[in-house]
């Protein structure tokens, strides 16, 4: 009997200083678990004389249930306070204000690709696109390139292997067009090209073209200028003049380059025009027969003419941007001025 006021006693104290689900595991082991004093004692009644054992029979099952109501209570108390520390931890305030997101920006050399091919889409043409990864015969042969041309020499092209490159030009584009399509052709081609260049304020190694091609039956120079001048009008100002001036390229024969008029000063002469009026804008001409030929195309039958432009030249003329490297920093200060 002592000994059981003694058990209940510690299970007492012990419960008290309960405060974790591991401490409220262990003290079940030891205090109603198979091995607990208490089963011990409930063992040992068969030595007792039968008015002991109905006493301490009775005594014991007493505790035994008084310590499981206690260990009941405390494991129900230990619950419920874990429930409002989860409800503490995990509390929302659903009265504070959102995380602004900043909207981002076209790219400029994006939008400046876009309105330019919108201009041609609006005459009818079809956006063309291509591998960056070409071939020698589709970047240089078939361009009419000869194959001593200084444009071929490794110190200006990423060559990957001997009759692998990166298209120094949108051109092969062009050329897998006249292959795979009959005339009427109308195709523009923006993209990606790559030059051995060092990088500084006007050169990058990556930049961006976009190419026009036209081929059919009858056409001639003046679609070439007709076209170039309403696009000239379309996207610097309906007030824009155009001037031709003779060129050399490879794959067109005769070349010339267009300038337009200052669309700063209107012709006057200023710091953008360099003084002159002018500002050269892109590489034109007449599609060179040996290009035709290399699309398996009947030179007898068809003629074509054809454009190159830079895009971050244009961009950087209509923008005022200085120097080229900061279109691919992607500085969000720089990019969000274009919104
Ligand atoms: C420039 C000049 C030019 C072409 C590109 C071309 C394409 C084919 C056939 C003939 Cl498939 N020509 N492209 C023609 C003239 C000039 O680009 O200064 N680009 C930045």
């Amino acid at each position: 009997m002592q000994q059981l006021d003694n058990i209940l006693k510690e299970a007492r104290e012990r419960l008290d200083a309960i405060t974790t689900a591991a401490e409220a595991e262990e003290f079940r082991i030891r205090f109603l678990g198979k091995k607990s004093p208490l089963t011990e004692i409930l063992r040992t009644l068969g030595s007792l004389s039968p008015e002991e054992r109905k006493e301490v029979g009775m005594q014991a099952n007493k505790a035994r249930k008084e310590i499981e109501t206690l260990f009941e209570e405390k494991n129900a108390s230990l619950k419920a306070a874990q429930k409002q520390l989860l409800a503490q931890k995990e509390r929302i305030d659903v009265t504070e204000p959102g995380v602004r997101h900043s909207l981002g920006a076209r790219h400029p050399l994006t939008v400046t690709i876009q309105e330019i091919s919108r201009i041609f889409m609006s005459m009818g043409y079809q956006i063309a696109e291509g591998p960056e990864v070409e071939t020698v015969f589709y970047n240089f042969d078939a361009l009419n390139a000869g194959p001593n041309h200084p444009a071929r020499d490794w110190t200006d092209t990423f060559y990957i292997s001997d009759d692998i490159l990166l298209r120094t030009q949108t051109s092969p584009v062009q050329v897998r067009t006249l292959q795979a399509q009959e005339p009427p052709i109308r195709v523009i081609s923006p993209g990606r090209c790559f030059r051995c260049d060092t990088p500084d304020a006007t050169h990058s190694p990556m930049f961006h073209q976009i190419e026009g091609l036209v081929v059919g039956e009858g056409i001639t120079m003046a679609d070439l200028k007709g076209t170039l001048d309403t696009f000239a009008k379309e996207f610097f100002s309906k007030d824009a003049k155009t001037k031709f001036r003779p060129h050399h390229f490879p794959f067109t024969e005769p070349s010339a380059e267009m300038d337009v008029s200052c669309f700063k000063c209107g012709g006057k002469g200023c710091r953008v025009c360099k003084g002159s009026g002018w500002i050269e804008i892109l590489g034109c001409g007449m599609v060179h027969p040996n290009v035709l030929k290399a699309g398996n195309l009947d030179t007898e039958k068809y003629t074509g003419f054809a454009f190159g432009m830079g895009v971050e030249r244009i961009a950087m003329l209509r923008y005022g941007v200085e120097d080229i490297r900061l279109f691919y920093e992607n500085d969000m200060r720089f990019i969000d001025q274009f919104k």
